[in-house]
């Protein structure tokens, strides 16, 4: 039994690892979604061979217990304990918890919270260099706002910038600072393996290192209201020339607008109550803050 158990055992470990990982959720676009990618993979290697097992003994016991003509009025011999099968037991069991414990410690250390929204004071920070004003190499930051439907992006090191598409530089760590004007959201950027909750009046830090070009999944994670499923969008992860362009001609653009002298100060949360500047000219830049429902429109019921 223990020798089919190995071998059906490694056969399944490595289907899963070869096979399987590269296909696993959700891709390796980023550190931190390739680590979780890692990390599933891990387990799955843990919990196949356990699977087997239990699945092994069960055909076992249907064959070599099974009842047999003359027997059917016979009792099961009455068992009280057994030092080896508990001792194993205990052993096995203790060694794989054991072991995910560690295992989930340092897989959080590593990618700096694991793409995870880490609250206001992040114990494992990503490393990398700050600056007011971006430049290629410093690590980027965005604010991203939940607000009844839709998410807009601030970029502070562009004077404050606000866009409705969320774009960032590969190869270069950047710091999400998640917040909400009214309910709990939860930003949930797919293939980049960051989910953060979004609640009014609080900072909500994730970090992640996008590794690939492409596009990937935005999407609110927390049932927000009837609207709830059109907090869906796309992300863009572009080179870091095109990157740095896009976010200089959006800037200028809000600057000629007169839009950036509009919004409030950069503030790590937002409190629409106390936007003085709260009112329809800003609702209604349309191309850069959409049309009616960016901010609360203090008039209007909110248009999906
Ligand atoms: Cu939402």
């Amino acid at each position: 039994m223990l020798a089919i158990w190995l071998v059906l055992a490694v056969a399944a470990d490595l289907l899963i690892w070869l096979v399987w990982k590269p296909h696993l959720p959700p891709g390796d676009m980023t550190d931190s979604a390739k680590h979780q990618q890692f990390d599933i993979a891990v387990m799955a290697i843990i919990a196949t061979p356990v699977v087997i097992a239990v699945l092994l003994y069960f055909v076992y016991s249907i064959i070599a217990f099974r009842v047999r003509p003359g027997e059917e009025d016979l009792d099961g011999e009455p068992i009280h304990g057994n030092v080896k099968v508990q001792a194993a037991w205990i052993i096995t069991t203790s060694l794989i918890v054991m072991f995910a414990f560690a295992f989930g410690t340092i897989e959080l250390i590593g990618p700096a919270g694991a793409g995870a929204g880490e609250g206001p004071n992040p114990i494992w920070k990503l490393a990398g260099k700050q600056s007011s004003t971006w430049q290629p190499g410093d690590m980027l930051q965005v604010q991203a706002i939940g607000q009844q439907w839709t998410w807009t992006f601030r970029y502070p090191q562009f004077g404050g910038m606000e866009s409705t598409t969320l774009i960032i530089p590969v190869d270069i760590p950047v710091t999400f600072h998640v917040t909400s004007l009214d309910v709990i959201h939860s930003f949930w950027a797919y293939q980049l393996g960051v989910k953060a909750d979004a609640n009014p009046q609080v900072d909500n830090v994730a970090y992640t290192t996008p590794k690939q070009l492409g596009t990937f999944r935005l999407q609110c994670n927390e049932l927000c209201g009837i609207w709830h499923g059109s907090m869906f969008d796309y992300g863009k992860v572009e080179s870091v020339g095109d990157f740095q362009s896009w976010g200089q001609s959006v800037q200028a653009k809000e600057q000629g607008d007169s839009l950036l002298a509009a919004l409030p100060p950069y503030a790590l949360t937002y409190d629409p109550t106390v936007i003085t500047q709260f009112g329809k000219n800003l609702v209604n830049v349309i191309g850069i803050t959409g049309s009616s429902g960016y901010y609360y429109p203090p008039t209007d019921p909110v248009q999906p």
